[in-house]
């Protein structure tokens, strides 16, 4: 088969955001737009010639095309295998876990993630390398650079691959393997939990549901919960993956996922719901009558993770992006580990992982996940909330309380102003950052700013420095707000203000949230009038 080499214009907007690149379907159907991309990847990567490259998407919208626009790139620029989920589908966490079981040299996932999908919706591109995780910055920004410039790329001219069925075939030199998207997945979860626990609490008349939302989660959940853990048919909802997402977004909040809210806070909740995300990375965890934060559960899964067979260990220590809240510095702190705050994306906890410093990482916008993988996993953090449940035998709601009683509770909200005007956005972070100087010492009713900066990262382990991570706003007493601007919309931009106060005193955990957070909430509209820059009286997600 011939390799052809196609002369192509360069785009000048591919720069990968928080979480690879992400576009509107239109934009990626633009003539070689997807191929640009793939091939500007290729071409910041060196020596895989003969190597494995793994591949697979959260099956939305422009999947299937894009997986073999990637098989016949990747052939002609001389990979030496593919390993491709089944119908095209891999789960983020599992595309993971088979870069690294499998020692391939990277990963191509395509996903956009929790943003909708469709002819008109979102899809998204993301490189991982050979440790599993995404793409380091380093990286990115190569690829981008190559983006400006490309004028070629390399495709085998060849016709379309069947990945329907499992097995071995040949793309010209290179061979693809189509593999079961589950398996490797599920087997590893049975090593880390202890299933047996799960499954007698499941007996004992413990009830569940899992929302997979319409997204790559559903065939993993009714395998590992229904078929494996034995939990009733019809635990498991939504479990149909579909390109539309059943026309919702499949995000896990509560503004997205609010069926299964109300079901959670009505008198007909089963004792445990959970739910996941588009590309099956993101956790929602509800017990009866109990949303837990991301925040709080990251902490909460940190304290008890040693009921669980994989972490009786004990954790080397833990990491939470900047914006989450401080919950789990006080885990890390009773158990004697590190821990370590990092700019938002997973990418930042790659080395952390590596370098064994960190165990167990997370991020308030509902990701989770350990040393197991080099991504948030969705179905990780449900099954070991379902292996502490089963270890401890007491409900989420106690077990919060209880876990409250003992760190203190961290009252914490997010409140994005999604879609507004890109212009007023970023006038809006700059005239904060030009301010921040003057803040420290001045007062907003009775609070006191002490310290406003923005976010630096410097990283531990490579001593690289990520700069402009989000503006942090933090009072006398340990409340805090942080505004930063989002990287994964793909239409005008995404105001983001994290909210968060301690609060010591057990009497006072019972409060209303966004009542707990009202005076702060008010002072970061004082300090950045977001109404005035925007137009906007409030905010389009509260999570
Ligand atoms: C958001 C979240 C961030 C997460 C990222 C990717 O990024 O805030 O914590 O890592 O999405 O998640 P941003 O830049 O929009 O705030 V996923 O599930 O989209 O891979
Ligand atoms: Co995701």
């Amino acid at each position: 088969m011939t390799v052809l080499t196609v002369a192509t214009k360069p785009y000048d907007d591919q720069k990968p955001g928080t979480s690879g690149l992400r576009k509107k379907v239109p934009v990626f159907q633009q003539p070689n737009y997807a191929e640009n991309f793939i091939q500007s990847v290729f071409d910041s990567l060196e020596n895989f010639e003969g190597k494995t490259l793994v591949l697979g998407g959260d099956g939305r919208y422009y999947n299937r095309e894009v997986i073999q626009k990637v098989l016949k790139i990747a052939a002609a620029n001389g990979f030496g295998r593919v390993m491709v989920g089944q119908g095209g589908i891999l789960s983020t966490p599992a595309a993971s876990h088979l870069i690294r079981k499998y020692k391939a040299f990277g990963g191509i996932v395509l996903s956009a993630s929790h943003n909708p999908g469709g002819p008109k919706e979102d899809f998204g591109i993301k490189y991982n390398i050979g440790n599993g995780g995404p793409a380091p910055e380093k990286i990115t920004e190569a690829i981008f650079a190559r983006s400006k410039v490309i004028d070629r790329y390399l495709i085998l001219d060849a016709g379309d691959i069947d990945i329907d069925e499992i097995g071995e075939k040949k793309l010209g030199d290179m061979t693809v393997e189509v593999v079961d998207p589950v398996a490797d997945y599920a087997e590893m979860m049975e090593n880390l939990f202890d299933f047996d626990a799960i499954r007698a609490l499941l007996k004992s008349g413990f009830t569940l549901r899992f929302d997979a939302m319409h997204a790559v989660t559903g065939p993993y959940a009714k395998e590992i919960f229904e078929r494996r853990l034995g939990a009733p048919e019809g635990s498991v909802v939504n479990f149909v993956p579909l390109p539309d997402f059943g026309g919702h977004h499949p995000d896990p909040n509560l503004v997205y996922a609010k069926d299964l809210y109300d079901l959670m806070m009505s008198d007909k909740a089963p004792d445990f719901g959970a739910a996941s995300d588009g590309d099956g990375d993101r956790n929602l965890i509800i017990g009866r009558g109990i949303f837990v934060t991301p925040s709080d559960s990251l902490a909460m899964l940190a304290a008890n993770a040693h009921l669980a067979p994989g972490y009786k260990a004990g954790l080397k220590g833990i990491a939470r992006s900047m914006p989450t809240s401080g919950a789990a510095d006080r885990v890390a702190e009773k158990l004697g580990i590190g821990i370590y705050e990092t700019p938002t994306g997973w990418k930042f906890f790659g080395n952390l992982l590596d370098a064994d410093m960190a165990t167990i990482c997370g991020e308030e916008s509902a990701g989770t996940g350990s040393n197991h993988v080099r991504e948030k996993d969705g179905l990780w953090a449900v099954l070991l909330w379902l292996n502490i449940l089963a270890g401890r035998r007491e409900s989420v709601k106690e077990i919060a309380a209880k876990h409250w009683q003992t760190y203190g509770r961290n009252y914490y909200s997010r409140h994005d102003y999604e879609e507004v005007d890109a212009a007023a956005a970023n006038k809006l972070m700059t005239d904060l950052r030009d301010k921040l100087v003057t803040l420290p010492g001045t007062s907003f009713g009775d609070l006191t700013v002490v310290k406003a900066d923005d976010f630096a990262y410097h990283d531990p382990v490579d001593h690289s420095v990520s700069e402009h991570q989000g503006i942090r706003i933090l009072f006398e007493g340990g409340s805090r707000v942080v505004f930063r601007l989002s990287g994964t919309g793909t239409s005008g931009a995404t105001i983001r203000i994290y909210i968060e106060r301690f609060e010591p005193d057990a009497a006072r955990h019972d409060l209303d949230t966004q009542e707990a957070l009202a005076d702060l909430i008010k002072a970061a509209h004082k300090i950045a009038p977001i109404r005035e820059y925007t137009g906007r009286d409030k905010p389009s997600v509260i999570t």
